[in-house]
């Protein structure tokens, strides 16, 4: 099984312990494409040598040949909202977590779309539960 985890890179890393957590999980599961996001040394700024040519090219081939797509999209992040729209057009499985947050909401276009799977959370716990009980359903 090959996943594909998205979170919020230059959107900002408020949240990278989160995606850290998620990913270690994900591991029982099978292989995290994208290990980086969970990097808790990569800041929205620094980020290595590589060019968007080369990140935009990488990332769409790896959701291309990825079995799943999990995003956490706590933090609004274009890229993550643009990895789960070409996901979807591909057909691929999604789910999205979401942290409930005090006066705000998750976006409509992620929510009411029939082909993502949207779940909220309030502990990691809960969001691993979440993840747990849609590897079980797939
Ligand atoms: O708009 P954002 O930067 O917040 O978009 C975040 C999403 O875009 C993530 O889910 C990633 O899959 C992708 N992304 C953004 N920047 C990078 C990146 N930078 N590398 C790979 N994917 C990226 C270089 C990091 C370095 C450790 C190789």
């Amino acid at each position: 099984m090959k996943i594909y985890f998205a979170g919020s890179i230059r959107g900002g890393r408020d949240d990278k312990e989160v995606y850290f957590q998620l990913i270690e999980h994900l591991h029982r599961y099978g292989e995290v494409l994208t290990e980086h996001v969970g990097d808790k040394k990569l800041t929205s700024y620094w980020e290595n040598n590589r060019s968007d040519s080369q990140i935009y090219d990488r990332d769409v081939s790896w959701i291309e040949e990825s079995d799943i797509c999990i995003a956490e999209v706590s933090t609004p992040s274009l890229g993550v909202g643009y990895e789960i729209a070409h996901a979807e057009h591909l057909g691929k499985k999604i789910l999205c977590l979401y942290r409930n947050q005090e006066g705000k909401r998750v976006s409509a276009m992620i929510n009411w779309s029939q082909k993502i799977n949207v779940v909220t959370y309030n502990t990691i716990q809960e969001a691993i539960k979440h993840i747990d009980e849609f590897f079980l359903a797939i």
